[in-house]
């Protein structure tokens, strides 16, 4: 019993010869290159300098801007657990060990796209509810000026429909939304109209989504019968009963029947995810989506017209050992790539991230 023969140990030893920031496929070897060159801060100490979202460059700028990567600590009108306007601070935490190449694809969102870290949205009266959705649907309604698509990082679901007011500007988009709960509850709740319950009935009211491109996946749970407005407006309410029979296919195949060709915004609502998966969130429900299954629907939508996306309802209080987070910053990865190439796709150039 010997150890490698002479010659099996002289090849690994050649093999293992090189840098860490080289690669044998020549687009990602001209990445790796480039961002070593512009002092990007991918590779530096996870533990000290600025955290940006996927170690972006923090910019305001929306000039020079195709993707934005947005924080809203927006937490007012949450009903249940308190703590998620502490969720882009953990997001961002985490998103620094995610990307920036995908590891199915290759896709590159910083050499397809300018993608900028735009801070967060700052609110002068946070506990206002009307007062932060007026600020949000201004803010948006800037990226959709200047042709920023937006992937924003919440802060409780009400965030959403401010969101898609901004962006849509009266041009109803279609939507793709994983939820536990489908949001469209009538009425005043709490007190409000504009309330974490009925974020997607406000929404088709201002006309900044058509119900009709409008899909709605994993819903399930003690809400489930104050869903009407969804099934009469002509939503397709597709409850986590119906996921388990029909798979990631068929849930694919109902996306790709209800929204078409037309442009279309993402969210994801944490909660659509299976508790056991991501416990930190705002009102966990079980029995839901594996985070499997939820990020092989996001790669089904890889083609499609996305105008921007979000995750939502991430409460970092019960998330102490980060694994919300975590599964959130890889999934919210995965749309940072769907939304360059989409942007790409609709553009027909393309302009890269730099960090000098
Ligand atoms: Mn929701």
């Amino acid at each position: 019993m010997g150890g490698l023969s002479a010659d099996k140990r002289e090849r690994l030893k050649a093999l293992a010869k090189g840098d860490f920031l080289q690669s044998s496929d020549p687009a990602i070897d001209a990445f790796l290159k480039r961002m070593e060159s512009e002092g990007a801060p991918v590779f530096s100490d996870v533990y000290s300098g600025e955290m940006s979202f996927y170690n972006a460059p923090r910019k305001s700028e929306l000039a020079d801007m195709d993707v934005a990567v947005v924080g809203v600590p927006f937490e007012a009108s949450a009903p249940v657990r308190a703590g998620t306007r502490l969720g882009p601070r953990s997001f961002r935490e985490w998103s620094k060990v995610r990307g920036p190449i995908h590891d199915a694809w290759n896709t590159i969102p910083f050499d397809l796209c300018s993608v900028a870290d735009h801070g967060d949205v700052v609110f002068d009266s946070p506990h206002d509810v009307d007062a932060c959705i007026a600020r949000i649907a201004d803010v948006y309604a800037g990226f959709r000026g200047a042709g920023v698509a937006p992937l924003s990082v919440g802060g409780v679901h009400t965030m959403t429909h401010p969101i898609l007011k901004g962006l849509a500007a009266g041009e109803p988009v279609g939507l793709v939304q994983i939820d536990a709960h489908a949001d469209t509850a009538r009425g005043s709740f709490q007190g409000n109209l504009l309330n974490d319950c009925s974020v997607f009935l406000n929404a088709a009211l201002d006309e900044a989504i058509d119900p009709e491109r409008t899909i709605q996946i994993g819903i399930r749970g003690s809400l489930s019968a104050y869903w009407d407005f969804s099934r009469e407006s002509g939503m397709r309410v597709m409850p986590m009963a119906e996921v388990y029979e029909a798979g990631v296919s068929g849930v694919l195949d109902e996306i790709r029947r209800v929204i078409g060709d037309g442009p279309f915004y993402l969210t994801l609502d944490t909660d659509g995810i299976d508790a056991t998966y991501l416990p930190g969130t705002q009102l966990p429900e079980p029995f839901g989506l594996t985070t499997r299954e939820v990020l092989l629907i996001l790669r089904g939508l890889r083609g499609m017209d996305m105008v921007g996306a979000d995750i939502v309802e991430l409460c970092p209080p019960y998330d102490p050992n980060g694994i919300s987070a975590n599964t959130s910053a890889a999934l919210g990865f995965e749309m940072l790539c769907l939304l360059a190439e989409a942007h790409v796709g609709r553009h027909g150039e393309n302009r890269k991230t730099h960090w000098t």
